[in-house]
């Protein structure tokens, strides 16, 4: 299980670095010091491999769900955090870079990787939902519309920052698109001259 864990690491570092294309199981066997037959015993084949990296990206959510409802926010909170864990995440987690890169890659990877952005679509989503019914979002918002959009600006900023500057600005581009979107979707304060 180690082992599998090790390979599964070795070969999310060389997705992300060079791409599904220029990775070879004979490159991540070479990253892991193992034989090649040590890694087909892990994995069939280099597809395998792809569909197991982007199951143990999607496969974290839940646990970081979990980690982040224990810090008692409230649900609006709860999703600014969440989306801050992917950012975090996506500086420093070769899973995340390399699923990142995998699904943008999809088009031309031989085998069906998980469906993409649903997962989060959903549990942001619900979030929101939880936030309507405490009063948290502002009147006119619909918990579904805004949790589409704030994935796509979640993707727009990471798709951008990957590809111009090698993520190097996405904690900043990430805060820009939080700091202008989230106030928006809050209720405003009741008070004098505001209802
Ligand atoms: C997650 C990625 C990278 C969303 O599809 C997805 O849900 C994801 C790649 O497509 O991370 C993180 C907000």
């Amino acid at each position: 299980m180690r082992t599998r864990a090790e390979i599964l690491r070795c070969a999310a570092r060389l997705f992300a670095e060079r791409g599904y294309q220029q990775t070879g199981i004979k490159d991540v066997a070479e990253q892991v010091g193992m034989t090649k037959g040590a890694v087909y015993f892990h994995f069939p084949n280099k597809q395998a491999l792809a569909v197991a990296v982007v199951e143990a990206l999607y496969a974290t959510w839940p646990r970081t769900l979990e980690a982040v409802r224990a810090k008692g926010l409230s649900p609006l909170d709860t999703v600014i955090e969440m989306f801050n864990e992917a950012t975090s995440a996506f500086l420093n987690d070769p899973i995340m870079q390399a699923g990142t890169r995998l699904q943008n890659e999809r088009d031309v990877i031989d085998v069906e990787l998980p469906l993409p952005y649903v997962d989060w679509t959903t549990l942001i989503s619900s979030l929101l939902r939880e936030a309507a019914a405490q009063g948290q979002l502002a009147e006119d918002v619909d918990p579904e519309v805004a949790a589409r959009v704030a994935v796509a600006a979640f993707f727009g900023a990471q798709h951008i920052s990957n590809n111009l500057y090698d993520r190097a600005d996405f904690a900043e581009r990430w805060r820009e698109v939080r700091d202008l979107l989230f106030p928006a979707l809050r209720a405003k304060p009741r008070g004098p001259g505001n209802g």
